[in-house]
């Protein structure tokens, strides 16, 4: 009888530790529409990317999500998931995100342009800086100009498909040409703003401010 009971905790506790390894039947399914490739380019798994969020992975419950868009503008927005997507039209674009820990990704992204969004609410001529909040706390900023001609997507799909939960799900800021740390995950708001100097999450530890990609990240 011990035995028994014995080799069952030995079972349990061999499954357990292998689980890490093993796609979950939610990532398989995933694993199983999104794209790979994409005119010619090899893309990487919406699964495989390590999970390093200041807080740990965002539930997002859509009902209560609003997508608030203010400061030096002539007119807020507070838009729904369904609202920002059927306001403004999708684009597509692969780009690699590099993380300051040493690892990237490669992803083809999707979703409207923050230069669409902010011909809607009409951008002050004081406004030169764009700060982005996040549901977890996280916040990052970006110049404004540079957000409007580098076309910055704000996704919500990945490889074609939505975005898995633990991702960023709704929207995620797709940050070309700078450092992981400016992709803002789980966005909530994006204010226009005067403050250059303004310094989000990372920045204000250290990272540097322009977050670019062919700079160190250093200060
Ligand atoms: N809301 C939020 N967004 C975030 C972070 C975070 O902690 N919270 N971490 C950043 C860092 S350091 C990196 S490298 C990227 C990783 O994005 P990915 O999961 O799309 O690869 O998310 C960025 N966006
Ligand atoms: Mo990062």
């Amino acid at each position: 009888m011990k035995r028994v009971v014995l080799g069952f905790l030995l079972a349990a506790l061999i499954s357990g530790l292998f689980t890490g390894c093993v796609a979950s039947p939610e990532q398989q399914q995933l694993q199983a529409v999104e794209v790979r490739d994409y005119q010619g380019q090899r893309l990487d798994s919406v699964t495989g990317f390590r999970e390093n969020s200041i807080a740990g992975p965002q539930k997002v419950d859509l009902a209560n999500y609003r997508l608030e868009v203010n400061g030096l503008v002539t007119q807020t927005l507070s838009l729904t998931y369904d609202q920002v997507l059927s306001q403004f039209p999708s684009f597509k674009k692969v780009v690699t995100l590099h993380c300051v820990e040493g690892w990237d990704a490669t992803v083809l992204w999707e979703g409207p342009r923050l230069k669409d969004i902010f011909q809607q609410v009409g951008v002050m001529p004081e406004a030169n800086t764009v700060i982005f909040t996040a549901v977890d706390g996280y916040t990052t900023s970006l110049p404004l100009e540079f957000v409007k001609r580098r076309d910055l997507l704000l996704a919500n799909k990945m490889n074609q498909i939505q975005f898995p939960g633990d991702r960023g799900f709704p929207f995620e800021l797709v940050a070309e040409d700078k450092w992981g740390y400016k992709w803002i995950r789980w966005v909530k708001a994006i204010e226009l703003s005067a403050n250059a100097d303004y310094k989000g999450y990372w920045e204000s530890r250290g990272y540097s401010n322009s977050g670019d990609l062919d700079q160190s990240y250093f200060r």
